[in-house]
């Protein structure tokens, strides 16, 4: 069955819900880490009122026992504090739509002037089911060692130099853990914290880079037989289904189109001492392709960026139109973020975790963890002889 995450809720109602279908059974899941994924989501400098009301945790309504996974349809909720969608005073129709935001879009789609409805949905505070959901398919794949490494790249003219390896990035999360921006390097973190202050000052709000890597994934996730099953392009769909990301990019990127053949792909070596399972002896010096071929995971790291654009709710407005009268008139303001970049990385870490599952779980099936196990072994083991000795 393939692995499947919905989610429901409204921005101010009363929770957030994700529906997750297609876990084996016995995942043992680690409440403290999805919690903790949970809890850097609502952190990062820059942003607003709301995370000082919200402690977001998970609260599992089906398809747990035992505090491991049973098979079954499994819902995660997460109550909302500042639930108060009926109460018209606190939340009141909104006719004034911001430039950026789903208001003008929904409110033209579900044929209304209250742009209410569609922000409440359209929020990112959505993200936090999404991250839950994530965070439960990293459980998943910790069992068999593959792991998610999201963090903040940059902002304006403020880039991150970091490498992320194989070896290192254990150290780098770290630097990134230490970071109010969950960037590792020092000299951008500083620079990206002055750019959200200077956006506050002038009522402004500003977005920037994220990246993720994954680790350990064996080769051949993904597939070349369909456009619909290339991992690349459910990796791209899942980044972009992020609230306000704009851009994503596997590996080198768009820098591809500026360079030749021999610049652009990584040359094939085969070293059979190698001692990481991912690689199955083959080893490539560059990753310039992000760790994904033809659609298929190669045994290197999956390297993807995803651009977020600076948040739609500005403190000093936009120009827009009235939708009672049609008169030009300033866009409304919602009490908002100035920035929720750090977040938004998080929220990719762990979106881009749950496609891993999913496409590894097309690959090794099984009811239950031992069996997607079996299934995973077998593979390793007759992979490795694909080349007669
Ligand atoms: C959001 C507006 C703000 C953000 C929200 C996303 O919510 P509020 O209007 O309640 O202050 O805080 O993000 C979250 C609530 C969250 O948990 O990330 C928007 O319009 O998208």
């Amino acid at each position: 069955m393939t692995l499947t995450c919905k989610t429901a809720g409204e921005s101010h109602g009363p929770c957030g819900i994700a529906l997750l279908e297609g876990l084996p059974a016995g995942i043992t899941l680690d409440i403290e880490f999805i919690n903790n994924e949970l809890s850097r989501r609502q952190g990062g400098y820059g942003r607003g009122g709301r995370q000082n009301i919200e402690k977001d945790e998970v609260v599992f309504l089906t398809g747990v026992r035992g505090g491991a996974t049973t098979g079954a349809p499994l819902t995660i909720q997460i109550v909302n504090k500042d639930s108060r969608l009926d109460d018209a005073n606190t939340t009141p129709p909104i006719h004034n739509p911001r430039p950026g935001h789903a208001d003008l879009a929904g409110a033209l789609k579900w044929q209304t002037n209250d742009c209410r409805n569609t922000l409440e949905r359209a929020s990112a505070r959505e993200t936090a089911a999404r991250t839950a959901a994530g965070a439960v398919a990293r459980c998943f794949l910790r069992e068999f060692n593959i792991e998610c490494f999201g963090f903040v790249r940059g902002m304006l003219d403020a880039h991150a130099p970091t490498e992320v390896t194989n070896e290192n990035w254990k150290n780098i999360r770290d630097a990134r853990d230490d970071s109010d921006v969950y960037c590792p390097d020092d000299s951008t973190c500083k620079a990206i914290i002055e750019h959200i202050r200077n956006a506050k000052k002038e009522k402004n709000t500003v977005g920037g880079l994220c990246e993720v890597h994954v680790f350990g994934c064996p080769p051949g996730l993904g597939s070349c037989v369909q456009w619909s099953e290339k991992l690349d392009a459910k990796l791209a769909g899942a980044v972009m289904g992020i609230q306000a990301f704009k851009a994503v990019e596997i590996g080198m990127g768009k820098e591809c189109g500026r360079l030749l053949g021999s610049q652009v792909h990584d040359p094939i070596e085969y070293n059979t001492t190698t001692t990481q399972e991912s690689h199955l002896g083959f080893t490539r010096p560059t990753n310039h392709a992000g760790g994904i071929e033809g659609g298929m995971t190669n045994g290197m790291p999956v390297v993807i960026r995803g651009t977020m654009k600076p948040i739609a709710t500005l403190l000093q407005g936009m120009d827009s139109v009235s939708l009672i009268s049609g008169e030009a008139i300033r866009s409304d303001y919602e009490r908002s973020d100035v920035c929720a970049l750090p977040a938004a990385s998080v929220v990719m870490e762990n979106a881009v975790g749950f496609e891993i599952a999913a496409a590894f779980l097309d690959s090794f099936s099984g009811s239950t963890i031992q069996m997607v196990h079996a299934s995973h072994n077998e593979y390793v083991q007759s992979a490795r002889k694909i080349i007669p000795s």
